[in-house]
């Protein structure tokens, strides 16, 4: 398969203004007619170039030019183009018919059939399974589209922009024509043609335009979307508040799918999501659930500006759309529960997938250099280290310097596509800031290690802080020059106070930290070279440092600070992001420590004063609920394997298991008044207090059901029982099947009668067994492979049972190979139908060196294997070839 690189970009010869299709859809093909009008780039390399078109699985009917039907030897195709050699000079017409086959579709990408249902999925290169076009985001149109089909099977028909016509047409067929007056890319074309109902609201822009608003779902779902209704809301409110942008059209449509290969889609007005994240009710949704449901319908819903209205210019600029959109939404997410946990949630997963990534074979830069498949670069690094960069900006720049940013980025780019240093460069241009070699940030990979050592003078009063970085070596970049790092920080003095900072800056001035005329206890340092030294004066005694406040960069952290310094944090730093790092700091020290211990068949004991430490948490009833939660709960498995030499599976789970059980013994009694203090029998509501509340309540119950104590047995099982919505039901259930046995099977077997006909429950069902820790799970999940309820051609099904197994550390990592036997199988059998899907899956693989040799030749092998395999998607090619390389 071919590589394609950043360096090798060039401007399209011919642009194309106007777009105008129709689609003939019928059982056994559709026709699809593009009539597109283009015009000749207005360079000298333009001016003998031909034409060449994308296309894929496409049966060409016609072409015509200027109305004029082309000849065999006008024009040539091949498996991915149709060339136009010699095309007019002026601008002219191209008019092509192509035949499809969407009810074969089972790539899920261009137009395809979801439970009897046309739908499409054009990002990033689907757009070329409908018909021939360039199809790369900086060919922006106007898109008038007409739908044409049966009625009665597909009553609603769907695309980008306003309605302009309908009506009946011969044999029971009717047909629709939309018209989007923005400009768009042919990524964001979308067309929906099914039977499906409507809940419709409006909502009135701040300028005092009144916005319809419709989520489209199979009727029987309707009573599902109240919430996604209400985050969208939301999500529209909350960009006029915060960044001044307000929606462009009168129409916004959002339509559920229950096959989809990702989360949901941009599409300009017409977004189309997979089911499991617009549909919701309190028996079958968890606040996880709900959650991400507010995040993910406000993140396409900022997409409309930040991603649509302006837009990337060519994929390797993704981050451009992605990081600042997940940015957005983390925002939005904050602002509508807390901060704090918020920014602890964002940082958790950041921790535990990106920096694995960063640190393994597929790392890549936040604007990568090359890609095989684009979609493969749909990362974490993409999407998650790509908005913490623009978090960076803001960190830099304030709150008010970012928007003024913001405002430049939009008044200079609307309707263009555009860079990651157009962005950049209007940041820095819109506040006159110096970001010395910032730009880094996007080029060079991997996760900058921070050294941060500290000395107090107690006769001058000085506190000086030195910092040394380093970025370690990645593939393509053995050597990397040393990167501009915010460290936001402050000073504790003894009783845990912040204390009034002044700097002596590199020239020597003494410079009184000063926001507003207050003195500002978090300042935010510019660490830029390889070491470097901040002096602060009138420092009156030995202070505290808290370093990296709000994790205002993502770097791994190391400091010379003590236990007794880190309890110190735990106990009184003002920023509560750095009160759950320090408990997180504890808690990796111990499990790396304890992890050595399991290895050298040495008893595990548990440190007190850790005890202590969460035990004062717990009981802490200032606290807001959800920390708490956040405070209680380990670092995760990713995160800690990450963290060591040879990862050791066995050793983490052993040792999270350990703790887990041992704090439930020690804190028993606060555990069991919590789960009593926190029930409740009120009617669920989704708002942070009860969210915060029913957490609370669940990872108590989990705890002591880890006991495998009768009492708290019986205590779990009654949960089980008498709860009164999802969320609750399901932390019972996940607290009792912890442990195998009779319990076990009879609640699993009760939870599937109970919910078999909701789709979405059942997946809930299959990745809660696929996940179990349980030794020899593999056995059980090949069993619910041939379940009645699973099915590979769907991705959710997929991701829950394969991608639930895969992250059982236990299970998946099994010494014998079963589980990494078990998976390149699969990958090989699903590959034949969706690569996309199937890229995913296997980039479980992808840490393989991170393991010892045993568990290296086992996963090699099945690397190699699914490479000797002949016919393997240009998707799985590339993961694994990376993988091995
Ligand atoms: N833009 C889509 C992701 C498309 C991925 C295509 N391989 C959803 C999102 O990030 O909003
Ligand atoms: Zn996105």
């Amino acid at each position: 398969p071919k590589e394609y690189f950043l360096k090798d970009y060039k401007k399209p010869s011919y642009y194309c203004d106007t777009v105008e299709l129709k689609f003939v859809l019928n059982e056994d093909k559709t026709h699809v007619y593009s009539k597109i009008s283009v015009i000749r780039a207005d360079n000298e390399a333009s001016a003998s170039s031909p034409l060449v078109l994308d296309g894929s699985d496409l049966k060409l009917i016609s072409v015509d030019v200027n109305g004029k039907q082309l000849n065999e030897g006008d024009f040539y195709v091949d498996s991915c183009h149709l060339t136009l050699p010699s095309p007019p000079t002026g601008k002219f017409t191209l008019e092509i018919v192509t035949e499809i086959y969407p009810q074969d579709n089972v790539s899920l990408e261009g137009l395809y059939k979801s439970s009897g249902n046309f739908s499409t999925q054009c990002e990033a290169e689907g757009f070329r399974k409908i018909t021939f076009f360039q199809d790369r985001p900086d060919i922006m149109a106007k898109y008038t589209v007409r739908v044409e089909a049966d009625k009665t099977k597909y009553p609603v028909l769907l695309s980008n922009g306003n309605l302009i016509g309908q009506g009946d047409i011969e044999g029971g067929r009717h047909f629709a024509v939309w018209e989007d007056p923005i400009k768009k890319p042919s990524y964001l074309f979308a067309l929906v043609a099914g039977r499906l109902e409507s809940r419709d609201d409006t909502f009135v822009t701040r300028s005092g335009r009144k916005v319809t608003l419709r989520i489209y779902t199979p009727s029987e779902d309707l009573p599902k979307t109240t919430h996604a209704m209400h985050s969208l809301k939301a999500a529209m409110k909350w960009d006029e508040d915060v960044f001044g942008l307000e929606y462009d059209l009168d129409l916004y449509n959002i339509v559920a799918v229950p096959d989809f290969n990702m989360g949901a889609m941009e599409n300009k007005s017409l977004n189309i999501f997979n089911s499991k994240l617009v549909l919701a009710s309190p028996e079958t949704a968890t606040d996880a659930d709900y959650a991400a449901i507010l995040s993910v319908i406000g993140h396409e819903y900022f997409h409309n500006w930040t991603g649509n209205r302006v837009t990337c210019r060519d994929w390797f600029q993704l981050s451009l759309n992605e990081g600042l959109t997940v940015f957005r939404d983390q925002e939005f997410s904050s602002d509508m529960g807390s901060r704090t946990v918020k920014r602890i949630a964002d940082v958790s997963k950041l921790r535990n997938y990106q920096y694995a990534e960063d640190s393994g074979p597929m790392a890549h830069p936040v604007k990568p250099h090359s890609y095989i498949k684009i979609e493969t670069l749909c990362t974490v690094t993409v999407y998650e280290k790509g908005a913490e960069v623009v978090r960076m900006y803001k960190t830099l720049l304030g709150s008010q310097g970012f928007r003024k940013g913001m405002d430049l980025y939009f008044e200079r780019h609307d309707g263009q596509a555009v860079t990651c240093e157009d962005f950049y460069a209007a940041m820095k241009d819109a506040n006159n800031a110096d970001f010395a070699n910032f730009l880094l940030w996007y080029s060079q990979a991997g996760t900058p290690v921070v050294k941060a050592t500290s000395s107090y003078d107690a006769e001058k009063h000085t506190f000086t802080l030195k910092f040394s970085q380093e970025v370690p070596p990645t593939p393509g970049q053995p050597v990397k020059e040393p990167m501009f790092i915010p460290v936001a920080m402050g000073l504790l003095d003894s009783h845990g106070n912040d204390m009034p900072l002044s700097l002596v800056s590199h020239d020597g001035k003494l410079e009184t930290l000063t926001v507003g005329g207050q003195a500002v206890h978090t300042t935010v340092l510019r660490v830029t070279k390889k070491e470097e030294e901040f002096v602060f004066s009138e420092v009156s005694e030995k202070p505290v440092p808290s370093l990296l406040r709000g994790f205002s960069a993502p770097v791994r952290l190391e400091s010379d600070l003590s236990d007794n310094d880190i309890f110190f944090l735990l106990a009184h730093d003002s920023d509560e992001f750095n009160r759950w790092e320090a408990g997180q700091i504890l808690a990796r020290k111990l499990m790396l420590s304890l992890v050595a211990h399991f290895q050298q068949n040495k008893p595990l004991l548990l440190n007190p004063k850790f005890v202590q430490g969460l035990k004062t948490i717990l009981c802490d009833n200032t606290l807001d609920k959800e920390f708490i939660v956040k405070a209680m709960t380990l670092p995760g498995v990713g995160e800690m394997m990450d963290m060591m030499e040879v990862a050791d599976p066995d050793a983490v789970h052993a040792v999270r298991t350990f703790i887990r059980k041992e704090l439930a013994l020690q804190l028993k009694t606060d555990f069991l008044r919590t789960v009593q203090e926190n029930k409740s029998s009120e009617q669920y509501e989704f708002n942070h207090l009860n969210m915060a509340r029913r957490a609370l309540k669940n990872i108590s119950l989990a705890y002591l059901a880890s006991l495998e104590d009768p009492e708290c047995t019986e205590l779990a099982l009654n949960e089980y029982k008498t709860a009164s919505n999802m969320t609750d039901e399901f932390a019972a259930l996940v607290a009792i099947t912890q442990n195998p046995g009779k319990h076990h099977d009879q609640v699993l077997a009760h939870f599937y009668n109970k919910w078999k006909h909701d789709f979405l429950v059942v997946n809930k069902w299959f990745a809660l067994q696929a996940m179990s820790d349980v030794p020899g799970n593999v056995e059980n999940v090949m069993k619910l492979l041939d379940h009645p309820a699973f099915d590979l051609r769907n991705p959710n099904k997929v991701y829950s049972l394969i991608g639930g197994f895969c992250a059982s550390p236990v299970n998946f990592h099994a010494k014998d190979g079963s589980g990494y036997k078990f998976l390149a199988d699969l990958v090989l059998q699903l590959d034949k139908t969706n690569p996309q899907v199937t890229s995913r899956m296997v980039s479980a693989f992808s840490g393989w060196r991170r393991y010892d040799e045993t568990r290296q030749k086992l996963a090699k092998a099945q690397l190699e294997m699914i490479m000797s395999t002949n016919g393997i998607s240009a998707n799985v090619f590339e993961i694994v070839s990376k993988s091995l390389a």
